[in-house]
C-alpha cells in the first residue's frame, strides 16, 4: 500500500506568508491533480503554540535565521509561524484538502521543533504517523510539499529510516534556500539515504 505525504500546504509557507517559500504556491495544482490517484492521503500540519520557542521573537537579542541551541538540539531561529488556529496555519485556499484522509499536527509542543512529520526533532516524541501507516499495511510513502530543505526532507529521512520506501516529487516541493544550494542538496541527502527523487 502506498501513501501520498502532503507536507505543510498552509498559508504561511505560501508567498505572502509569515515564512514564504519562493514559489510555494507553484506545488498546490500539482498535489491536487496527483492526490487523487492515491488510495490514502495523509497530510502534516505545523501548528505551533504562539509562544514556540522555535521563534526568534521568543529570544532576547536572536533574529530569524540564527542558530541556538534548544533543549540540546540545534535550533534555527524562524520568523512567527504557523500559530495555532491562525489564519496562517491554515491549508492553502486552493488546496483540495477533501483528498486527505488524515491530518497529523506536529510542532505542537512548545519546548521542540518537529520538522518530520514523524518525530519532534530529537526524534523522543512520536507524532502518530508511524502508527497510523502501519495500521493501514503502508510500506511506501511518496512525499511532497513544503519546504523541501526542512520538513519535506525530514519526513522522508525519517520514513526511511522507518523502512518505508520513499519517493520525494520534486516538482511538487519547493525550499526555503536560506543557501542556495538547499534545496539540490535535499535531494541530495534524501538520494543518499536510500529515496528515490523523481517528477510527478
Ligand atoms: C518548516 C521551518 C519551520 C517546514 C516548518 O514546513 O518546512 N520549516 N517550520
Ligand atoms: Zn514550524
Amino acid at each position: 500500500m502506498k501513501a501520498l505525504l502532503v507536507v505543510d500546504v498552509q498559508n504561511d509557507f505560501l508567498p505572502g506568508g509569515a515564512l514564504a517559500v519562493p514559489d510555494g504556491d507553484a506545488v498546490v495544482p500539482v498535489i491536487n491533480r496527483l492526490m487523487p490517484a492515491y488510495d490514502l492521503v495523509v497530510a502534516t500540519q505545523d501548528w505551533h503554540p504562539a509562544e514556540h520557542r522555535s521563534f526568534a521573537s521568543r529570544h532576547v537579542g536572536q533574529s530569524p535565521g540564527d542558530v541556538i541551541d534548544l533543549a540540546g538540539v540545534q535550533q534555527i531561529l524562524w520568523p512567527d509561524h504557523c500559530i495555532q488556529h491562525s489564519g496562517g496555519a491554515s491549508f492553502a485556499a486552493g488546496l483540495d484538502v477533501a483528498e486527505f484522509d488524515h491530518v497529523i499536527r506536529k510542532g505542537e509542543d512548545e519546548f521542540i521543533d518537529s520538522y518530520s512529520g514523524f518525530y519532534d526533532n530529537d526524534h523522543r516524541r512520536a507524532t502518530g504517523l508511524e502508527d497510523y501507516l502501519r495500521e493501514r499495511d503502508v510500506d511506501e510513502v511518496v512525499v511532497c510539499g513544503l519546504a523541501a530543505d526542512y520538513c519535506v526532507k525530514f519526513t522522508a529521512l525519517d520514513a526511511l529510516r522507518l523502512g518505508f520506501r520513499t519517493t520525494v516529487l520534486s516538482d511538487a516541493t519547493r525550499a526555503v534556500n536560506l543557501k542556495d544550494g538547499d534545496f539540490e542538496a535535499a535531494l541530495d541527502e534524501i538520494r543518499a539515504a536510500g529515496g528515490t527523487v523523481t517528477t510527478s
